[in-house]
């Protein structure tokens, strides 16, 4: 991805933040103009769009849903396709039969979850538009585990904070760093986040990161982890690979990517 588009995504998100709380702004000029986050986004900054989505739309604001007439009529493959890791594609020549998520970290109960164990969990089933910073949208039917029944399996222990993201495709040569990701525990339990198992009423196909990935449809494409082997609950992110909570985000992309 190059910088521009980087800074053509930002500039959207920041556009709409600044829009929403422009409409905020209209409702009350003169008691926000006394609080001490309203001078803040007048210079709205990345950690802005952030503040101002939260405060705005609220914790528990939906992503908008969209019916079947709207489903694109393919979904693309975005970054990997096929993790160049021996074990993933072993598993993958056997129809993820083996597979297993590793649940752990932060919890009371780590253990591991058979695709049959994340189906029986309660599900949820969503058509959603997936928006990439490179410059492209498709909207898609997914279908999977709530992340919220996962993780009250686990038990959540009370100083976590994060939930990590850990996948099967290696991002360098010599395998050692993974595409990871990590997201905060109100978007953890949000209704439409989901392990997803499930594309357009179809096992999730290889180069959408079967047979498991996020959605955390309130954020933009590369939060979306494809090829999910392990959550981990930590307390913190900056011990892990690049310590910003992400692949991307350790090349500098920001790590709320949320609209
Ligand atoms: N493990 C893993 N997850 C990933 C990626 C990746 O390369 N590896 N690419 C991200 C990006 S940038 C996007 S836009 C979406 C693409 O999802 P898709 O391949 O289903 O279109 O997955 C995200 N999750
Ligand atoms: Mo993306």
């Amino acid at each position: 991805m190059t910088d521009a588009r980087i800074d053509r995504a930002r500039r959207r998100l920041l556009g709409r933040a600044a829009a929403a709380a422009g409409a905020v702004l209209l409702a009350g000029c003169d008691r926000l103009a006394a609080t001490d986050w309203f001078p803040k986004v007048l210079g709205l900054g990345e950690k802005m769009s952030e503040r101002v989505t939260k405060l705005v739309t609220g914790r528990r604001a939906m992503a908008q849903e969209f019916g079947p007439q709207d489903l694109s009529p393919t979904f693309r493959s975005n970054g990997t396709s096929m993790p160049e890791n021996p074990q993933y594609q072993a598993m993958a020549a056997a129809s993820f039969a083996d597979y297993a998520l590793v649940v752990d970290g932060l919890v009371e109960r780590p253990g591991r979850y058979s695709l049959a164990d994340l189906r029986a969990l309660p599900s949820r089933t969503q058509i959603t538009r997936h928006d990439c910073v490179e410059g492209w949208s498709a909207i898609g039917k997914w279908k999977g585990a709530r992340l919220s029944a996962v993780l009250a399996a686990a038990g959540v222990k009370p100083e976590a904070r994060y939930v990590v993201f850990h996948c099967a495709d290696p991002m360098d040569a010599d395998g050692k760093s993974p595409y990871y990701e990590s997201i905060d525990l109100d978007d953890a339990l949000h209704e439409q986040t989901i392990l997803a198992y499930e594309l357009n009423d179809h096992a999730l196909p290889v180069p959408n990161g079967a047979p498991v990935r996020l959605r955390v449809e309130r954020q933009l494409g590369y939060k979306h982890a494809k090829y999910v082997m392990r959550v981990e609950l930590v307390e913190s992110f900056a011990t892990l690979h690049g310590g910003k909570g992400g692949y991307w985000e350790d090349q500098g992309y920001q790590w709320y990517a949320g609209i």
